[in-house]
């Protein structure tokens, strides 16, 4: 067993030469480009060659605060397993892991060089006209191969008890479901938005609501969910997308990925609906969200019918039943997600950088306002439709 000890740019370059990952003699270059929260992240390029890898390494705290935040470094396991769980179902939807070390918590992977992190599409207001129909097909797939629908019992509960994830469960549980609806240190936001907090706060149907979702998420074990499947967590290019660091995957409700999505592109039309010739980008972010459960409805129909593990489809139309309880999760976890971006410990660059401080806050609020209208009528919601027009009222 090898001590763990966090890489350094000159570190990483070793590993991968005592790997062979690249020709001996290879003059190589190392950036640590992370951006997100917790890890490092290392690209490890032969120019010569033209070659390139992505070493990502745990830290054993979350990088996002330092120590005084210690995080398992179990998570990186999850991650490789959950990858290449993912690649089997979604071949070339995820990045290809080529080596995992345990001892280091170090995962060596495909590096996705020529695609851009969506966030920062989307904060550039791009449009990505595939997206929907990608993202519906990974989502459908990956949650219903995993899912009692498809697998046989024993080994769907073997699978859970690979992926059980407490740790990361509990940030989710805390940052998500809990700490935005209560005055604690890691939440922050503009005072100028304080009234519009404390509406919230005080608004005990939609704590009953919040903390009913909450519980769903504790012990709904529905399907290997990638469990932060924001605008972050997706590699994109205008033909095709890459879904990667899926550190937080556990068994969980499905409606949790699908709403990550869903409340990261309403994030991301919030911080624009107040900028000027943002029409179409608007248009564009909104049918998105129609035409993903559009895509995933008929792929899962599909796999439904097909699948080979018959003791739920025998049942007529059940799958009826089961996309309604679904898209119903899916917007409430939309809502619950919208909410911690603009209270909580961790925000999204798309509201963070707008620099016109009032647009900020009208943004923000509108965000918190679509969030809990999401939670709190999510049962009468007609639909994606019903969405739209929702979020269209909003002011
Ligand atoms: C302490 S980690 C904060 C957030 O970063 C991750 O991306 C998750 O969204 C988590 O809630
Ligand atoms: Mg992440």
């Amino acid at each position: 067993m090898k001590e763990y000890k966090a890489l350094t740019e000159i570190s990483a370059i070793q590993y991968c030469e005592n790997l062979g990952f690249f020709h001996t003699g290879g003059k190589l270059k190392c950036v640590e480009i992370g951006d997100g929260n917790l890890n490092l992240v290392f690209r490890i390029l032969d120019e010569s060659e033209n070659r390139s890898v992505i070493v990502k390494q745990a830290l054993p705290y979350a990088r996002i605060v330092g120590d005084v935040m210690p995080l398992t470094l179990d998570r990186a396991r999850i991650e490789a397993d959950a990858l290449r769980i993912q690649g089997k179902y979604c071949n070339d939807m995820v990045p290809e892991v080529y080596h995992f070390d345990k001892d280091l918590a170090v995962t060596v992977m495909e590096d996705l060089r020529e695609y851009e992190v969506m966030r920062k599409g989307l904060i550039q207001s791009t449009i990505y006209p595939k997206f929907a129909q990608d993202i519906a097909l990974f989502l459908a797939r990956t949650l219903f191969y995993t899912s009692d629908f498809c697998m046989l019992e024993d080994t769907k509960k073997k699978l859970v008890a690979q992926f059980i994830n407490p740790e990361l469960c509990k940030i989710t549980e805390d940052l998500v479901f809990t700490e935005p609806y209560f005055d604690v240190p890691n939440n922050h936001y503009d005072i100028e938005i304080i009234e519009t907090v404390m509406e919230l706060r005080q608004d005990a149907d939609l704590l009953r609501e919040v903390f009913g979702l909450k519980y769903k998420f504790m012990t709904e074990a529905q399907a290997l969910v990638h469990g932060d499947l924001h605008t972050g967590s997706i590699m994109v290019r205008q033909d095709r997308l890459k879904v990667f660091d899926p550190e937080f995957s556990f068994y969980g409700p499905m409606g949790f990925d699908i709403g990550a999505i869903i409340a990261n592109l309403l994030l991301s039309y919030a911080a624009h609906r107040y900028e000027e010739n943002q029409d179409l980008f608007l248009e564009w972010i909104l049918s998105s969200i129609a035409k993903l459960w559009l895509h995933f409805e008929v792929e899962f129909r599909v796999l439904f019918q097909s699948c080979h593990n018959k003791k739920f489809s025998e049942f007529l139309h059940i799958e009826n039943d089961i996309l309604t309880a679904l898209l119903r999760d899916s917007l409430g976890f939309a809502g619950c997600k919208m909410i911690r971006r603009v209270i909580g410990l961790a925000h999204v660059a798309d509201l963070d950088q707008i620099l016109n401080k009032t647009i900020k806050n009208k943004a923000e609020i509108l965000s918190l306002h679509i969030g809990r209208d999401l939670i709190k009528q999510r049962g009468s919601i007609q639909g994606m439709d019903g969405l739209v027009s929702l979020v269209k009222l909003e002011q």
